[in-house]
């Protein structure tokens, strides 16, 4: 019809002069040229890619969402298309996996050593303590010929518990500490009461949530809990929760699971409450999981997938990460346990795995210096370059400097590539707003978007435990850069009616520090600032930020908790609340424990022996020449 209309061409077209042939011929291939490429140009539009482009460059597609607990509700059991599995047993094979091996990486020495073997052995707790050292070889690896639980409390400088568990001089601050012990009874009965063996706890409906990041697993609360009873001396809640461990977490699910979320969850809430205890059973368990997660690791790269079904083995990426990429949160989160794993298991399997991951990103060529938060776990580039301190990038440079410090000091890779990176984060991301609050805004392949989500807040903590370790002249210039970090974290509170922070503060258009979309007003009850108010108060001592701590207990009293539990709320920025009916096991796992630690002596898990996963399950410095030395051994051997 249209080329009726025009001079000189005919119905069938036949009539074409040769210059307009030509016209409407460069025309339709410029139209062609100009769709194809743009789908390369649309990284989620996988369908049309598929149509286009080789299987091997496809990676599966799954309806899903982020290793972010809010989105978990959007998880959905991902569709078989695409699927790979590690053992063959279920699922797509993708050409690319069953071609190449993972990439081969030189073994690895993981370099620990240094430390002094401590005297003061605090054994007050011994009834948990008890465990005995020999383990059968059906354990899963785990070979406690070579690690010995009395060898190891040997070498830390300072009891777990402190002298006195903790409890301070000050009697304001000592009723504070009770408070939030209350706090932590009160959550845990609750969900003692309506969610037993459930992964959390609905407050409102009294009924006990499930969820599928955990692919099959319950009670994410109870092991998020272990360790945050246990310091509190929370014995009787503890045993209970021990108890349910043993007789009631089975670790032989089937169901698709993240594998982040396991393994800070449930790996380090494991681990933890192994060192804590000395319970050979919490360490059977971390290692038999442990052993579940390692077919996520059967990519071209070795980069894990962020899903895996526990029983099976069948991993893939989550459908909405662009093209079938891995999160950097997610794989750059595992290096803390699965050194320990090794540690405890003896099997440098778990080692190697990590290790392998750090090799690929130290070599990787990184836009400014910057890591983006998408991978291909097939080719090892970058997919889109969009980088956060926030989701999907935070806890990988928690863990690069938890990494270093863990190591006793000797992880010098990991300590080059956090201090590089730190510097890559300060040119290109941390800003100062007209009303001089400093924050960290996000990058968008070169195009800064002036927000912080609350999740960037543990950012604070990090940049102050990092403080010291850094060059000679920038040591104080980090430590006020935590400080300004934090303050506007703070800040966050203070501007909303609740005196809780949002999910997610701008920047811009007139604002500072305050959420500017309805979608970002909800709190659901995360720990980051509070996890940095800790660390500050360890660092500096300044009461300030004990005071903003307690700021945040009243807030918590007055807007979250309710009749049965306590509850994320949808609007901050309104005192007529309305509660999202969820108690998030990383309320009982970190919020509590942090403001619990933030009102005790430092010596409570001191963190010249500890560091805390990014679920703050403390784990200790593996301190390789007091291990090994012989004095130690013999020592432990006499006893
Ligand atoms: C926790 O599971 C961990 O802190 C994780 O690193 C980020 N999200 C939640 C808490 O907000």
């Amino acid at each position: 019809m249209v080329f009726r209309k025009l001079p000189g061409v005919s119905a069938s077209g036949m009539g074409l002069r040769l210059s307009q042939k030509f016209m409407f011929l460069l025309f339709l291939s410029g139209l062609v040229t100009l769709c194809f490429g743009a789908l390369f140009f649309l990284p989620d539009s996988v369908r049309l890619k598929r149509i286009f482009l080789s299987k091997t460059e496809i990676q599966p597609v799954t309806v899903g969402s982020g290793s972010e607990n809010d989105v978990r509700e959007h998880l959905k059991r991902p569709k078989d298309q695409g699927m790979t599995s590690a053992k063959g047993e279920a699922g797509i094979k993708l050409k690319s996996q069953s071609r190449k091996p993972p990439v081969s990486y030189e073994a690895t020495e993981v370099r620990l050593a240094g430390g002094k073997a401590q005297e003061d052995l605090n054994l007050s707790r011994s009834k948990t303590e008890s465990a005995s050292e020999k383990v059968t070889s059906s354990n899963h690896g785990a070979n406690s010929d070579t690690f010995s639980y009395k060898k190891f409390r040997r070498c830390l400088f300072k009891p777990p518990l402190g002298r006195d568990s903790g409890r301070p001089a000050d009697p304001q601050t000592n009723e504070r500490r009770e408070k939030v012990k209350e706090m932590m009874k009160f959550a845990w009965d609750n969900y003692k009461r309506y969610a037993w063996g459930k992964n959390e706890l609905r407050p409102l409906t009294r009924n006990g949530h499930i969820g599928n990041m955990f692919g099959g697993l319950r009670g994410a609360s109870v092991v998020d809990s272990l360790d945050t009873l246990y310091i509190m001396g929370l014995m009787d809640e503890y045993n209970d929760a021990k108890e349910w461990v043993k007789t009631s977490l089975d670790l032989n699910s089937n169901g698709e699971a993240s594998l982040f979320e396991v393994n800070i969850r449930y790996v380090g809430g494991l681990l933890s409450a192994y060192y804590l205890t000395g319970e050979e059973l919490f360490k059977n368990k971390a290692v038999e999981l442990g052993e579940k997660l390692l077919p996520a690791f059967n990519t071209p790269t070795g980069i894990p997938r962020g899903v895996i079904n526990l029983g099976s083995g069948t991993s893939w990426s989550w459908g909405w990460a662009s093209a079938g990429s891995s999160i950097l949160a997610e794989f750059g989160t595992l290096h803390l346990e699965f050194v320990h794993l090794t540690e405890l298991s003896s099997n440098p399997v778990y080692t190697e795995k990590v290790m392998n991951i750090r090799k690929l990103l130290n070599k990787i060529e990184k836009p400014h210096g910057l890591y983006p938060n998408f991978l291909s776990p097939v080719s090892g580039n970058w997919v889109q370059h969009h980088v956060s301190i926030g989701g999907l990038g935070d806890s990988f440079y928690e863990y690069l400097i938890k990494s270093y410090l863990m190591s006793d000091k000797t992880d010098d890779d990991a300590k080059k590539m956090y201090y590089t990176a730190l510097e890559a984060i300060e040119a290109n991301l941390v800003q100062k707003s007209p009303g001089g609050l400093t924050y960290m805004a996000e990058w968008r392949g070169g195009i800064l978007d002036h927000k912080m989500g609350h999740l960037a807040c543990f950012s604070g903590g990090m940049i102050g435990i990092g403080a010291d370790d850094g060059a000679a002249e920038k040591r104080q210039h980090y430590l006020d850069l935590a400080a300004e970090i934090t303050h506007t974290c703070h800040e966050s509170y203070t501007r909303s009616a609740t005196k809780l922070g949002p999910e997610a503060f701008r920047f811009d258009s007139g604002a500072e520090a305050t959420a500017t979309r309805l979608s970002d007003r909800y709190y659901i009850l995360r720990p980051e600032v509070i996890e940095s108010y800790m660390y500050m108060w360890r660092l500096t001592h300044d009461p300030k930020y004990r005071e903003w701590g307690w700021e945040a207990v009243e807030a918590l009293e007055q807007h979250c908790r309710v009749e049965s539990g306590f509850s994320g709320i949808r609007d901050v920025y309104t005192t007529s609340v309305s509660h999202d009916n969820m108690q998030q096991s990383f309320f009982l796992s970190e919020t509590l424990k942090y403001l619990y630690l933030l009102f005790s002596d430092d010596d409570l898990l001191s963190l010249e022996d500890w560091v805390f996963n990014t679920e703050a399950h403390p784990l200790p410095i593996i301190r390789n020449s007091c291990l090994q030395d012989d004095a130690t051994q013999e020592k432990t051997v006499s006893e």
